[in-house]
């Protein structure tokens, strides 16, 4: 029992942490030499609140309710964001993991310590923030709750075996299936996207809106997963401070731009894409109970 407690209160045992502490962490990551690494947390923390402040800004005379749901939705991708990198740049969410063996990877060092590190928060926080762009796609699509909510539930599936993915370090191969699950479930949201939604939006009357948000989209998020493949996580072919760019510059894409592009169409309250007064009032469309 006694163990068991000191066991779960001494970090220092965490998995994530072979003896580092989150401090020495933000030392390795902004002290020195890898400047490059940090500056790709710290931009987006600025063009996450710029993108929320931009949001406010252009939706300061929205008066529909859905035109406002979608405007919301949108600014809790950044929200999310904004958090995600600050939990990095804290070291928080950063750690150090030993590979299995015959990774790419297995037996390195980082900071003196045996491991790679591994910024594990990011998928963790992709977890909160993808199903908030899924729902802005979905809502600008005109697409029903059933299949937006279907898309949130595989994303979320997709991120969190994504983190498992990045995070067993018992078998290569299971590092290897859990990419496998992941890829599976990221497919059925990519067929939703392109099959179901390009036909939604068509009949809505946003298909240009939307060939362009699909496009950055499905691209963009096709990125993810190969840039896992090729980073430390998987063939370590790039190293920590690419990688960490790559997922930077791929969220600009998918997250900022494609916020702004939706919200410059929102603004101005499309009849494509206003609900009505009474959208999503639990008083609408409800007629006098006969009790
Ligand atoms: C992982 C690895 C496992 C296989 C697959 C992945 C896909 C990740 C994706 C992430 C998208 C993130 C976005 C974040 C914006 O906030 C987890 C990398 C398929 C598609 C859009």
């Amino acid at each position: 029992m006694q163990s068991l407690t000191a066991f779960a209160f001494d970090g220092r045992h965490h998995v994530l942490q072979n003896g580092l502490t989150d401090a020495e962490l933000v030392e390795y990551v902004f002290g020195g030499g890898n400047t490059l690494l940090a500056l790709s947390f710290v931009v987006n923390i600025v063009l996450a609140g710029l993108t929320i402040l931009g949001i406010v800004y252009l939706g300061r005379s929205l008066t529909d309710p859905r035109s406002k749901a979608i405007a919301t939705a949108l600014m809790l991708i950044s929200v999310v964001s904004i958090s995600s990198y600050t939990g990095l740049t804290s070291g928080l969410t950063l750690g150090i993991i030993e590979m299995p063996a015959n990774h790419p990877a297995a037996g390195s060092t980082t900071a003196g310590e045996d491991g790679v590190l591994v910024m594990w928060g990011r998928y963790l926080t992709w977890t909160f923030s993808t199903p908030f762009i899924l729902i802005a796609l979905g809502m600008i699509a005109g697409s029903n709750w059933t299949k937006i909510l279907t898309t949130c539930a595989f994303t979320i599936a997709m991120c969190v075996t994504g983190l498992a993915a990045a995070l067993t370090t018992s078998s290569l191969a299971l590092r290897w299936w859990w990419f496998v699950l992941s890829s599976t479930f990221f497919l059925v949201i990519v067929y939703v996207i392109l099959v179901d939604w390009t036909r939604e939006a068509e009949r809505t009357g946003t298909a240009d809106l939307f060939t362009t948000l699909k496009i950055l989209t499905v691209v963009g998020w096709f990125g993810y997963p190969i840039l896992w493949a090729l980073g430390v996580e998987g063939f370590a072919i790039l190293d920590v401070a690419i990688t960490s760019w790559g997922y930077s510059i791929l969220d600009i894409i998918t997250k900022y731009i494609v916020t702004f592009v939706a919200m410059f169409y929102v603004a101005n309250e499309p009849a494509s894409i206003t609900g009505g007064a009474d959208y999503g009032s639990t008083l609408s469309g409800s007629s006098p109970a006969d009790d």
